[in-house]
Formats: structure tokens, sequence, C-alpha cells
């Protein structure tokens, strides 16, 4: 069998699925003789290439129809490369995500450096449909990868110390020459029982490749309950912490933008209805959900919390 198990899946040999596309079309059109001991083809990023030996999870949303990958790689909010949707698509496609380390760190008893491939690796990685809701008002329904971000906590051993989870993601001016808006690097947090919750996942691909660029890659969380912000991008920290963290929509404009942020159609945006949305490709706009459709699993988390207040 050629089939590679996952023990041997390596994030940094496999071959990006635009440069074997790109390095076909070029050989058709150069001389053989031209190509002799090229260099040229080194894969050295990672753009997207298939992942192995999914497993369906049972936590992904059932009866939604995932929107075309078109849709989720063309209309991208990642200031790093942007403030325009259509921006990340074209300008992330450089960006270096190999290779690529995570730190775990803070209140924990074991911290610890991963790399991407360690973080491949740890455990099996399953595909859930999730939903996403952008705090502009667009939804979108997404096969994503990965595993519960707990189990990369859990690996760490957080301290009893451990209240809350910031997170940050890389930058480098160089490699983002059009970061505009917004303080950078981007940052985020949870609070520790939401970041255990086993639908926060640690996300490495969608719709069974590895992440493209303006998807966050190589690795990025989705919180389906909250706004598409709190689904922070390229992770390089991972901080447990005793006090809340700071985040980064909330340094700019905490009137607009809470900690928790979680999807709620009675709590509007002090500029615009949150009471419904538009799902990419749909024209009439359909009624948000309470916690984006996920109330029975996470409402429990905010018993007794005034959420007009704690938005
Ligand atoms: N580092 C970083 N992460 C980020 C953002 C960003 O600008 N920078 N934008 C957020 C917002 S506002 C949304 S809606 C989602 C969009 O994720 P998607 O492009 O995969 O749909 O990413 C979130 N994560
Ligand atoms: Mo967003």
């Amino acid at each position: 069998m050629l089939i590679k198990k996952p023990a041997e899946f390596r994030y940094s040999e496999i071959t990006p699925k635009s440069d074997y596309q790109n390095r076909r079309r070029f050989l058709a059109s150069v001389p053989a003789a031209m190509l002799a001991g090229s260099q040229l083809f080194s894969p050295r990023r990672v753009l997207a290439a298939k992942l192995p030996n999914l497993v369906q999870s049972p936590l992904s949303t059932t009866g939604e129809k995932p929107n075309p990958y078109s849709d989720v790689a063309t209309y991208n909010n990642f200031y790093e490369f942007g403030t325009n949707k259509d921006q990340p698509a074209k300008l992330a496609q450089e960006f270096r995500t190999n290779p690529w380390t995570v730190s775990v760190e803070g209140e924990v008893a074991k911290p610890r450096k991963f790399s991407i491939d360690e973080i491949m690796k740890l455990a099996p990685l399953e595909e859930r449909i999730y939903r996403m809701r952008c705090v502009e008002a667009w939804s979108v329904v997404v096969p994503w990868v990965g595993y519960s971000l707990s189990t990369l906590l859990q690996q760490v051993a957080p301290t009893a110390k451990a209240k809350f989870v910031a997170f940050e993601t890389y930058y480098n001016r160089a490699q983002m020459p059009y970061a505009r808006g917004i303080p950078f690097p981007y940052v985020e947090g949870l609070r520790l029982d939401e970041a255990m919750h086993p639908l926060a996942l640690l996300t490495v691909g969608i719709y069974g490749e590895t992440l493209p660029p303006q998807n966050g890659a190589p690795v990025r969380l989705v919180v389906p309950w909250k706004y598409g912000f709190k689904s922070i991008k390229s992770i390089i920290k991972i901080k447990l912490t005793s006090s809340m963290p700071p985040t980064s929509w909330n340094i700019i404009n905490a009137q607009e933008y809470g900690f928790y942020s979680n999807v709620n159609p009675n709590v509007d945006h002090p500029r615009w209805t949150q009471a419904s949305e538009r799902r990419l490709g749909e024209l009439r706009r359909r009624a948000t959900l309470m916690f984006n459709g996920y109330g029975e699993q996470v409402a429990d988390l905010y018993k007794g919390m005034d959420l007009q207040k704690n938005y």
C-alpha cells in the first residue's frame, strides 16, 4: 500500500497543489535540457495539499451544505494581508508557513514548542462541518479539518492559576507589507473553559486539504459559536494566563467588540443589526441563531451571565 499513515505524514514534505499545477504548466513550455539540475521546483511553500486519513466528526453541524471552496478561499478577513475581502487570497500567496512553530506556555506545568508536524500528528485529524458567522453579518459553512483545542492544551498541563488562554498570530512586516487597520500582532483570547470545550477546533485544513494562506495557514482556531474574529489565524503563540488577555478588536473599539463576542441575535452591534445574516451565495437573509446555533452545546458556559453586558 502506498497510502501514508498519519505517523509518516510531514507538513514539510507535502507537495503544494499550486506548485504541482504550476510545475506541470511550466514543464510543458520549457525544453527538457534547460531543466537539468534545476532547483526551481523544490517545493518551498505549502499552499494546499491533500490531508490523509480524515475521520468524520460527530461534532459536525448536520443538515448544512458547505459553501463551495471558492467562497471560503476568496472572501476573507485577514488584515495582515489587506483590509478588503478579496485581498488575502491574492496577497498571502507568498506567505511562508514552513518551518512553523507554536509555543504553548504561561500557567502550565509543561511548556512546550510544537513544530507544525507535531501539531498535525498530535491527534487523528477530523473533518467537522461548522458554520462561521462574521460580526459583519455574513456567514459561511465550511468543512474544517483539525481536532479539539483541548487536546493540545492537555499536553502542557494547565496549572490551577490558568483561567484564560491568549493567542497570537505571526507578524512580520516584510511578509505582510499590506497589513492595515488594526494593531499587530493580532491577538485573541478565550476563557479556559471555552478553550477546553470540545467544539473549539484547532484547525489545520479545509475541504480535506491543508489551509490555504488566506484562511490562516498553517494552523488557526475556529470557535463556531463566536463571531469570526475570535477565530484567530496563523497562530505562533498560545499562552495560558490568570487574567483576561487583550484582544485585537476590543483594543481598537471596546464599545463595539467585547471579550466574549458570542453570536447573539439579541444584542446588536452599535452600527448594525445582528438579528440576521447573509450566507455567502444566497440572496435572502437568514435569521441569526443564538450562539450561531450551537446553544445546546455551549449555553451552559454562560449560565447566570448577563450577555447584554458581557457581549
Ligand atoms: N490573524 C488574523 N486572524 C483573523 C483575522 C485577521 O484579520 N487576522 N480576521 C478574523 C475575522 S474578522 C474573520 S470573519 C475570520 C475569517 O476567516 P476566513 O477567512 O477563514 O473565513 O478570521 C478571523 N481571524
Ligand atoms: Mo469577521
